[in-house]
Parts: structure tokens; sequence; C-alpha cells
């Protein structure tokens, strides 16, 4: 047996999908959103190709600052995050997709002289192998791909530290509060005394930039928001016309969460012949496609404290639109 050669890039990606794929459960799941007084569907359905697409789409219009202030604390912050993380070994991203700003992290880790293992964590088998096989071969350190739904699968996450769990992309708005509380009394679970969680979290702000970040001119939020009907029509054989819904997004400041939804432009009939299902809607009725919750660093330092962990770090970017924020189990 000859031994690999040193160059070989220490790659393992492990698969934990459910029998029926990423959408099992999606059946099932429709059917309650859909008989509901209030319909809704949920976020994680957006994301087909052309969804994670349109979505890439969104985080270029000049209205979505997000992403970018994101990316710009990162730039900014990423060697003070991780020295308040304690010079961490392994980086777990959940929802890692193209792991486009992670390197960003990635790259101080490096620089502290820490940086062993990167554990991307994603849905996407296709895109998971590809983030694994590029950050070995340029980081040259062991990577640990895991496909699987981290909310569900987030105790497989592996051991080994110092950790960060990095949660990044204002993905946690999309949770309800009840399972917010709940996901992040697993992570302070998960947590060793020397580990810590990263989390991403748009802030609270005035109406008109929360608005407008969900109604962009060009209607690119709209196109994604409706293709969540093409998705029902693609895998569950439902009969949405798309343009018989219009897209909707409004600030909720008691909330605190920009409600996104579709509203039926006629009175209507959906057939889902995969759920022998017929939906009836109103003229004017909507449906919640999802919730984007904004945060105040009190207002998440009190979350943080119900779910066991404490707030160790907390950055933003100059203008204070987003934040970002390290954790660490409370004593
Ligand atoms: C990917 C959940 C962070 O809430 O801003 C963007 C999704 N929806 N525009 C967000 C989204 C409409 C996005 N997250």
């Amino acid at each position: 047996m000859t031994p690999p050669p040193r160059t070989a890039p220490d790659l393992t990606v492990d698969v934990h999908l459910p029998p029926g794929g990423p959408l099992s459960g999606m059946a099932a799941d429709v059917r309650i959103g859909l008989t509901k007084p209030f319909k809704e569907l949920s976020p994680r359905y957006f994301y087909d190709e052309r969804g994670s697409e349109l979505f890439e789409r969104i985080t270029e219009v000049e209205e979505y600052y997000p992403t970018r202030a994101e990316r710009a604390i990162l730039e900014a912050d990423s060697a003070g995050i991780v020295d308040v993380a304690g010079n961490p070994a392994t980086l777990i991203e959940l929802g890692s997709g193209s792991a486009a700003k992670t390197r960003v992290l990635l790259d101080a880790m490096r620089d502290a002289g820490g940086l062993e293992a990167y554990a991307p964590v994603d849905i996407s088998e296709e895109i998971t192998r590809d983030t694994a096989t590029k950050v070995a071969n340029e980081y040259g350190v062991k990577v640990h791909g895991l496909v699987c739904d981290f909310e569900r699968d987030l105790e497989r996450m592996p051991l080994g530290g110092p950790r960060v769990i990095a949660l990044l992309g204002g993905t946690i708005g999309n949770f309800e509060p009840q399972q917010r509380a709940s996901f992040l009394a697993r992570v302070a679970n998960l947590l060793g005394p020397e580990d810590h969680f990263l989390l991403g979290t748009d802030l609270i702000k005035d109406r008109e930039t929360l608005e407008a970040a969900y109604n962009d001119v060009a209607g690119v939020t709209a196109e994604f928001n409706l293709n969540v009907l093409a998705v029902l029509n693609a895998t569950l054989g439902a009969d949405f016309d798309l343009e018989a819904f219009e897209h909707s997004a409004f600030w909720d400041d008691e909330n605190l969460f920009v409600d996104i939804r579709l509203r039926s432009l006629r009175r209507q009939l959906i057939e889902i012949s995969e759920l022998d299902l017929t939906v009836a809607f109103e003229r004017g009725e909507e449906m919640r496609t999802e919730i984007s919750t904004k945060f105040r660093r009190d207002g998440l330092e009190g979350i943080y404290a119900e779910a066991g962990l404490e707030m160790a770090g907390w950055w933003t970017d100059p203008e204070g639109l987003y934040g970002l924020s390290l954790a660490r189990p409370a004593i």
C-alpha cells in the first residue's frame, strides 16, 4: 500500500439527509401551512436552484444592505473576533453555502496560528462538496463537510476544539421566537467551555430602510418570493399561477420583523396534486412566506441569557446596520 501523497487534502463529507432527500417532510409541512386560517409557507423552500440564484442577486441590489454590512464587519474585525474567541482551531459554519465571506474568518484564524479544521454544514450536497474541496485545497487544513439540516442535526457537529460555530447571513432572523430559543439552547448545550458561537444579525433601524431592503425597485425580492410558488408547482404538482399573486413586505414594529407575504390578486382555487389538496384563496388574501427578524444589542443579550449563553463580543459596521456577536456558555 502506497501512502497518499503528502499534498492530498484531508477531506471528508458526511451526508445525513433523511431518506426522502432535502425536501422530505416538505409535503406534510406545506399541508399544515396551507390549511391554517392564516396561511404560511416555510422560507426553507425558497432555495431551489433558481431561488438560490435570485437570493444571490438580492445581495447585490442597492437597497439590500445586510450582506455588504456583514462582509464589511468581517473584513474589519475578523482578527478581533478570532482573538475574543480565544484563537480557535476549528470553524464550523452552519449554512455555509459557497462560504464566500468565510474565507475572511479562515484567513484570520490562520494568521493567528490556530486554524486546524473547517466544517462546512449545508443542506445542499453539491455546494458542500464543492466548498469543502476548495477550502481543503486552498488552506491545506482538515475539512469535514456535513450535508444535513443543521437545525435538525445540530448535535452531529464535530467535536474537538476550541471551536467557533458560526451562523452568518442573518439566517436566525427567519426563526420564530420559540424555534430560535430552542435552537440557541441546543447551541449552548453543545458548546464546551472554550467554544464560541458567532452569530450574524440584522439590526433594527428606520422603517424606510428596512422596507426598501425587502421591496427593491428592480423587483428581485418580489421574484424571489414568488419563486416559492414555482417550487411548489415543481415538487408537489401544484398549479399556482405566479401572475395571480403579488409580493408584499412590511416592517412590523411590534414583532420586530419584516413580514414577507404573497397576496392573492383574485379569488382562486389551487390544486396540489401530490397532497390531494385544494386550497382556496380569497381576493386580497395574504399568505406569509418569511419573517426576517431584526435585533438590538440589548435584546440579543437577553435572548442569549435565556438560552444559557452570554455575549462575549459585539461588532457592527460603521453605520450600525448589522451586528456580529460572539457568545459563550454562561457560567
Ligand atoms: C437569508 C434569511 C437572511 O431575511 O434578509 C432576503 C432572506 N428574503 N430578502 C433575509 C431574504 C428576502 C434573508 N436571509
